[in-house]
């Protein structure tokens, strides 16, 4: 395969942006890379500037669940563009956007739309301390819930996949009321609320993490949360910003049976474009202002855009059999990468819930931060180059999901297990080499 115009395109982007690219770990520097540059993208395709084609299993990180550039989505943006892209004033969209989030995910009973995940965490944590009059929160080691200051402790995604614990910039006075535990460990956070429990605003949690790859919670976690928080007068904040709308149509509350009291969402819910929202019961929402004094503002939340984007999308999720054929493909997909590995004589360890998905290179079962930091990542980094110059896109970092979506035919999930036969036979032969 030839990157030379790619290759170019990052000296040039090296020039005028910071590590050449706007997110941290697309530039796979930690797959030993320099990143490929899209020129376009179709379903589960996607075309970079030196024309090589890749079967895509980022999806933008999530959002992409009926495949790039879809009719439908991209008629509403036609349709919504003509008419103006931005007011600063209400649209009828957003009040259609926000009866539809309420109708699909179980606690939320009022919504205020943003622009990304991170506001939506940032706000709802602002809104969880607001609303309770406390100032600690709770978060898990490894969970990633954006890149506002106090949710940067020992975070999952870029912060895992180049090895920092968390960022200069951000005052100690400020993570010190942000308290990290481990995920899946009972024990420890009946500790921790023991001892600060009535102090504490809000714990947060992404109820699938997958931002440390996929981890699954054990089983009765997520309920064990809800009894904690109710027990201490906390709140229970999902931060579904990646399971929203991916592990059911109410998120992964729905799954699990599980009401938190106030829930994040984003990517999806965007249907591509850049948006974040947070809701829930209606008695804590009230206290956002203009109807309450809790502060939170944005010109472009509610983004016409961003909601014909976003509504299209969910219209579509909303049709018959959509999710149990998400199912399927996922379920096919890591069967055959399973088998291929095991063919290889790789050690695996593979978690997968629905339609995300992670393969850890590790002897090891991956059931929290600590077990995911276990893994190859060199194996990882080998089995990363070898796919793409097969074809093939996953995520530029061992701490980060797959996401299969509609737009994905079986010839494609074969050709990946093909391709993934092959790689995973040279990345065992590079980590035996030591390389
Ligand atoms: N934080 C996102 C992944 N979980 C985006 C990473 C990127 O685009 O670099």
């Amino acid at each position: 395969m030839n990157w030379d115009r790619c290759k170019n395109l990052y000296d040039e982007a090296c020039r005028w942006i910071p590590g050449g690219v706007n997110s941290p770990v697309r530039s796979g520097r930690a797959v030993g890379m320099s990143p490929i540059f899209v020129r376009e993208a179709s379903g589960c395709t996607i075309v970079d500037e030196d024309g090589n084609r890749y079967i895509d299993y980022v999806g933008s990180w999530g959002p992409m669940i009926v495949g790039h550039s879809h009719p439908k989505v991209v008629e509403a943006l036609r349709d919504a563009a003509a008419r103006g892209t931005s007011y600063g004033i209400p649209t009828e969209a957003e009040i259609r956007m926000a009866r539809k989030v309420a109708e699909l995910v179980p606690s939320i009973e009022m919504v205020r739309m943003v622009n990304s995940g991170t506001e939506a965490t940032m706000s709802a944590i602002r809104l969880a301390r607001g609303y309770t009059g406390r100032k600690k929160i709770v978060k898990f080691n490894g969970c990633y819930h954006g890149h506002a200051d106090s949710l940067l402790v020992q975070s999952g995604s870029g912060l895992a996949t180049f090895g920092i614990p968390g960022s200069p910039g951000v005052p100690d006075e400020i993570v010190l009321h942000t308290v990290p535990a481990p995920f899946n460990d009972l024990g420890e956070l009946q500790n921790i609320m023991g001892r600060i429990g009535e102090e504490v605003a809000a714990i947060i949690v992404e109820p699938v993490p997958a931002n440390m790859g996929v981890v699954l919670p054990k089983l009765g976690y997520l309920k064990s949360l809800r009894s904690l928080c109710d027990r201490y007068g906390a709140l229970l904040i999902f931060d579904e910003v990646i399971t929203g709308f991916r592990l059911s149509r109410g998120g992964a509350q729905e799954l699990f049976g599980i009401m938190p009291d106030l829930t994040t969402l984003g990517k999806i819910i965007g249907g591509g474009l850049p948006v974040g929202a947070f809701g829930g019961k209606r008695e804590i929402m009230m206290h956002l202002s203009p109807a309450g004094n809790v502060y939170q503002a944005g010109t472009l939340s509610g983004n016409p855009l961003a909601m014909s984007a976003g509504l299209a999308t969910l219209g579509i999720l909303e049709e018959r059999g959509v999710y149990e054929e998400l199912e399927e493909k996922a379920a096919y997909l890591a069967k055959g990468m399973a088998d291929a590995a095991a063919r290889a004589g790789v050690a695996v360890a593979w978690n997968r819930i629905g339609s995300m998905g992670s393969g850890f290179f590790s002897a090891e079962p991956v059931f929290d931060f600590a077990s995911a930091l276990k893994s190859d990542t060199g194996a990882y980094a080998v089995f990363f180059r070898e796919m793409l110059a097969r074809g093939v896109y996953f995520a530029p970092s061992q701490f980060e999901a797959f996401f299969v979506g509609l737009a994905h035919r079986k010839e494609d999930l074969d050709r990946t297990i093909d391709a993934a036969s092959e790689a995973f036979v040279l990345a065992k032969e590079s980590s035996a080499r030591g390389a």
